[in-house]
């Protein structure tokens, strides 16, 4: 409740297996290079490291034979979807914020799953604010790669292919209606109409052009007030222009900007609906002198509550 604001539970989820592009396994470090546990303490919160996952054994996916040929490490992603999940929804039972440093997009798998599960449990609706290039809506069978971080929102709203992964946890699907990607320029053929047919909301890079940042993810957050309500915040680092954020491996153009990223985190902060996050996908082999994680710890401070200017204050609340 409102009475934990000032606790951050921090997780390094050093995964890489999702992408093919090595060297998110390096992201939990760089954020911490960055100094992101000591900004969070400095500004007052009370931070608790939990440190990084050790990489689990791989076991059994469970998937369908051609389901698993299609998707690369089916056995380790399903290792660590169940690893983190548990971690994760430990983490929300124990209060505070949660902060998960990626690792690849494949770990909200995890951390999605288990934010629905902890919402279930305390009889919250769970919204979720997928900011990302890409829809990763794609499933065993449509997928063009088989990176499963293409993957992740699919499975968090139910997919039935990719449900073995979480093994027998209990498994909490998050509505499509309440599910909003933010900043969408890149989806597949098939994704595409997985998106639109299954209802899933959409602010696509053309919308922001027109609209703006404030105006759209103000509505976003209208509909979410008021309720008994938990906002997971997915950030992927593509969400973002590759010109300010060049640590990733798939970098399409025509990101967000410096001032709309910023603008983002600080609506979210005023809006007090914030109750977990992800930062997804930073690639620090890619880095140009750590400027990609700088600037993600920037904004992870913008969220908490930092600002330009003495504003009245508003905290982040705990769902
Ligand atoms: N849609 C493509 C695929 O499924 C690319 C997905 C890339 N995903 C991420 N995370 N980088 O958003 O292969
Ligand atoms: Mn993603
Ligand atoms: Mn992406
Ligand atoms: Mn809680």
């Amino acid at each position: 409740g409102l009475g934990d604001w000032a606790d951050v539970s921090l997780l390094g989820i050093p995964l890489e297996l999702g992408a093919s592009e090595a060297g998110s396994i390096m992201g939990p470090a760089a954020l911490r290079t960055a100094g992101l546990p000591a900004l969070l303490g400095e500004m007052g919160y009370r931070v608790t490291d939990h440190g990084d996952l050790a990489q689990p054994a791989a076991v059994e996916p469970g998937l369908k034979d051609a389901d698993a040929k299609a998707c690369r490490n089916p056995g380790l992603i399903a290792a660590w979807t169940r690893l983190i999940h548990d971690r994760a929804y430990e983490m929300a039972k124990g209060g505070g914020v949660p902060v998960f440093m990626g690792g690849d997009h494949s770990l909200s798998m995890g951390t999605v799953s288990a934010m629905a599960r902890h919402c279930r449990d305390t009889n919250r609706e769970l919204f979720v604010l997928w900011l990302d290039a890409h829809a990763d809506f794609n499933t065993p069978a449509t997928t063009p790669s088989g990176n499963m971080h293409g993957m992740s929102m699919a499975f968090a709203c139910g997919e039935p292919s990719l449900m073995p992964l979480l093994g027998d946890r209990p498994f909490v699907p998050v509505p499509p209606e309440n599910v909003h990607i933010f900043g969408l320029r890149s989806i597949d053929k098939e994704e595409r109409g997985a998106v639109r047919d299954k209802g899933i909301q959409v602010v696509d890079m053309r919308m922001i052009d027109q609209a703006s940042v404030s105006i759209l993810l103000q509505g976003i957050l209208e509909k979410i007030e008021g309720r008994r309500a938990h906002l997971h915040v997915s950030l992927d680092v593509d969400f973002l222009d590759p010109s300010i954020a060049p640590a990733v491996g798939t970098t399409v153009p025509g990101g967000a900007t410096y001032r709309e990223a910023h603008l983002i985190m600080e609506m979210l902060h005023d809006s007090g609906l914030v109750g977990s996050l992800d930062i997804v996908e930073l690639n620090p082999f890619l880095d140009e002198r750590g400027r990609s994680a700088r600037l993600l710890t920037e904004l992870v401070t913008s969220l908490f509550g930092r600002t330009i200017i003495d504003r009245p204050a508003r905290r982040i609340r705990v769902a």
